[in-house]
């Protein structure tokens, strides 16, 4: 099948999260990545972590799907002319390097813009050109810390924490490749490359746009509303951690269910969205609620939201949190059980739409992976396994023109 990015190359210079998830998604939608790495030892991730002796981590197979990898010194001579002749064949290059490691390997933006005028070079760093952290090196809960996520997430008595989601480096590599998307499309007007950068804070911080706006609203009003803080509690001058509370108009809380006492996932989470009181108030049994003047409008609930919540909780003793789903979502009630990791694997529907998908790997036979979380009408990516080291160097440098001679003498140098 045809897709969308067929023919376009990229140069994949990442490692470790931020910039793997961008090139995987790329390579997804039929980009050719060639994922450069050291001869040797290649993408850190390769053995960190790992379930199976001397087999590739799950950490590197589920960020390399579809990219196929050359190992490359390019810190010798030889191996920066390979890359200078990958560079004036391809359309992007993408790199997650230590700020500075790409000019100190002698290719600045400059350089690469001279060997190929069209070249779009995308950066992931920590912090962007000019911040006065940019010298330094970052990741993923540093720059949850930086972009302002950890300082709103958890509870009010407990200390910063940051989340499950990885909001600083695959969240950063979705922002870049949107970038990278963006410069191949603005590159066909103008015939130029261009320099694309995402900063992880920026990337954390994009996403936390909510606690700005709290922050401004608690400037001006000295509290905010929906927080679970309003109206017994204190508020500082700064944006408080809001343990499970509703980011948006919608209160809303984790609740338990049955068998929350030994099971650590048996909770949902329920939203009192303003105009379903009356479909909750129904579900619930509580038809009196409706019309009462303490329930009745999203206001005169918030005094006693969490006396809301223990009624439910009540209402939900004796349900698992699947048959609360299950009577919830015929009132309408926008809710959803807590699904552990091990539910999420085995989730049919997930399994149905390949949002999760099982690959063949050469070394340690099938295993799970997530696929495109977006869908398209007239494709649908075939997700393949991760490359082994290298296993595609003789194959690149064989259209790079050199021979099965050259290809010898570049591995006893350690060039490949
Ligand atoms: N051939 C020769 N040298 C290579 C090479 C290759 N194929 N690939 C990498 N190197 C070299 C680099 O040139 C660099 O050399 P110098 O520091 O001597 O110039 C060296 O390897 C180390 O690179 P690094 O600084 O990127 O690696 P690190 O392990 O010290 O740091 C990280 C890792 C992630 C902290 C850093 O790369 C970083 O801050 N990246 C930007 C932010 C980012 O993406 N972080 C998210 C990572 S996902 O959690």
């Amino acid at each position: 099948m045809s897709l969308p990015l067929n023919g376009i190359k990229i140069i994949d210079f990442t490692h470790v999260q931020a910039g793997p998830a961008c090139t995987q998604l790329l390579a997804w939608f039929g980009a050719d990545v060639i994922k450069v790495e050291r001869p040797g030892s290649g993408d850190v991730t390769r053995t960190q972590l790992r379930d199976i002796p001397d087999v590739d981590a799950l950490y590197f197979t589920m960020l390399n799907s579809n990219k196929r990898s050359l190992t490359l010194d390019t810190k010798k001579p030889d191996g920066k002319k390979i890359l200078e002749q990958l560079i004036r064949e391809s359309d992007v290059l993408v790199e997650n390097f230590g700020p500075g490691a790409l000019d100190r390997m002698g290719f600045s933006w400059e350089r690469i813009n001279e060997l190929n005028p069209k070249m779009i070079v995308a950066s992931v760093k920590g912090f962007s050109d000019g911040h006065h952290y940019e010298d330094l090196k970052v990741y993923e809960n540093v720059a949850q810390c930086a972009g302002g996520a950890a300082s709103t997430t958890g509870f009010w008595d407990g200390p910063p924490t940051v989340s499950a989601a990885a909001l600083g480096d695959s969240n950063t590599g979705m922002h870049l490749a949107i970038g990278i998307l963006t410069a191949l499309i603005g590159r066909d007007k103008t015939g130029k490359g261009q320099k694309v950068a995402v900063s992880m804070q920026d990337a954390v911080l994009n996403l936390c746009r909510v606690k700005l706006r709290d922050q401004q609203r608690l400037d001006r009003l000295g509290f905010l509303e929906e927080y679970p803080q309003y109206p017994h509690g204190e508020f500082s001058d700064v944006v408080p951690r809001g343990g499970n509370a509703g980011g948006g108009g919608q209160p809303g809380w984790v609740l338990k269910c049955k068998g929350w006492e030994n099971d650590p996932n048996a909770y949902i989470y329920f939203t009192i969205q303003g105009h379903a009181w009356e479909p909750i108030c129904k579900a619930l049994g509580k038809p009196e609620w409706i019309s009462d003047p303490n329930y009745s409008t999203a206001k005169a609930r918030q005094p006693h939201i969490f006396d809301i919540f223990k009624t439910i909780e009540d209402w939900l003793a004796d349900k698992t949190k699947y048959e609360a789903v299950d009577i919830l979502r015929k009132f309408d009630i926008p809710c959803s059980p807590v699904l552990s990791m091990k539910e999420i694997a085995a989730d049919p529907s997930l399994r149905a739409s390949g949002s999760i998908t099982e690959v063949p790997h050469k070394e340690r036979g099938t295993y799970l992976t997530v696929g495109s979380p977006i869908k398209f009408s007239d494709l649908k990516p075939e997700i393949t396994g991760s490359p082994l080291l290298g296993e595609h160097s003789d194959e690149v440098l064989a259209g790079l023109g050199y021979g099965t001679d050259d290809i010898k003498r570049l591995r006893e140098g350690g060039v490949i």
